[in-house]
């Protein structure tokens, strides 16, 4: 198991390189090219130089967190082929660079969805937070204008000004589009990504919808162990796998997290995990946490467990943290919660293979 970070390039990170190599058990970042727009080939000359940055502070740069698909790919337009070629190239000059893991989503429109991007928790900090019924009464334009102007001058990851200019145009596509066509168009991506993949060597690892229920009556496909193990059998190479965010799927609390990792780590189809924890105020709103199990409603110790029995040999990532001790940044991207985090996981994940150790000694021993 690798240990890694989210980074952001070319000064759009409140955190440095220099901090996140001070951060014990981190081996790199998972990072991405921002500023290329969705549909155009990463060009490798960038990519070599983001690489040799990323190298010099002692971090590896094998997890690229994300490509993002083109909107025509997810609508199935004709257009699409040409988005399906540029997204070829991008994983060959990926793989040029030594990179073994690309995180994506088929989120149609939206990537992730907040209501609140620094809702005060009870000890001070502050979190992300989503209340349903704020969203269902609210225009998705307004939604997104409230995240863009909660991000403290950042990006925000997946919310490229592209997108948003499109967004109501696309909204009202998706009423035309059945589940089942929707399906149809991600298989149509996986065939033809996934064997290019597979000779290059790159794990592709989608990443469930967030939050893991229909909003503005969009489609929504990675949500539970049921639509995993039919995105997983649309493709069966190995090369097609899933980031299990522990948190996007935890904010629905008929899913059973570690049941979750255990079947799909177990079969080698888990490349990327986003660990962190969240607190359920109903079926639908919640209030992201620190990541201790006694901070949120998920259990980390049988989470991390479940990724150990299933030998997971792939990345986490802490993922999400609170702003703390007056840290300013991106929200979700500070420095010391993620750094605390990291530091728990790899706490619980160590304590958990030195007593698998002892049981097995005590086993040989007997
Ligand atoms: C949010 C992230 C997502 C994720 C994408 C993957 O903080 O977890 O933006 O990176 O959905 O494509």
């Amino acid at each position: 198991m690798k240990m890694i970070l989210r980074w952001f390039p070319f000064g759009d990170d409140s955190v440095s390189l220099e901090y996140i190599r001070q951060v014990p058990g981190v081996s790199g970042v998972a990072t991405c090219l921002t500023d290329v727009p969705v549909g155009e080939v990463w060009p490798l000359d960038r990519l070599k130089v983001l690489k040799e940055e990323v190298n010099k502070h002692g971090l590896e740069m094998e997890v690229i967190e994300s490509v993002n698909v083109h909107e025509d790919i997810k609508k199935g337009l004709p257009s699409r082929d040409r988005y399906i070629d540029a997204y070829l190239q991008t994983i060959e000059n990926l793989a040029k660079v030594g990179v073994k893991c690309l995180c994506y989503n088929f989120m149609p429109v939206l990537d992730w969805v907040r209501t609140d991007l620094a809702h005060k928790l009870p000890d001070g900090s502050e979190a992300m937070a989503y209340r349903h019924t704020q969203v269902a009464n609210m225009d998705p334009s307004l939604v997104a204008r409230a995240m863009r102007n909660q991000a403290n001058g950042f990006s925000l990851p997946g919310w490229e000004p592209e997108r948003l200019s499109a967004m109501a145009e696309d909204i009202e596509f998706y009423r035309h589009v059945s589940e089942e066509e929707y399906w149809n168009n991600m298989k149509y991506f996986l065939d033809a990504v996934i064997p290019v993949a597979e000779a290059c060597d790159i794990k592709m690892a989608i990443h469930p919808d967030d939050p893991p229920w229909s909003i503005f009556g969009l489609p929504r496909v990675i949500t539970d162990a049921a639509h995993i193990r039919t995105f997983l059998a649309l493709n069966d190479s190995p090369y097609n796998g899933i980031t299990l965010c522990t948190g996007s799927l935890g904010s629905d609390r008929n899913n059973d997290v570690p049941a979750i990792v255990r079947e799909f780590a177990g079969k080698g189809r888990v490349h990327f995990a986003h660990i962190r924890n969240v607190k359920h105020l109903s079926d639908k709103d919640f209030d992201e946490t620190a990541h201790l199990s006694q901070c949120g409603d998920l259990d980390m110790y049988e989470i991390v467990k479940a990724f150990y029995d299933a030998g997971f040999d792939a990345y986490i990532r802490p993922d999400h943290g609170r702003m703390i001790w007056g840290e300013r940044g991106r929200p979700g991207y500070g420095l010391f919660d993620r750094a605390i985090g990291a530091n728990y996981l790899l706490g619980l994940w160590e304590a958990i293979e030195k007593s698998n150790k002892n049981k097995e000694g005590a086993h040989g021993n007997a």
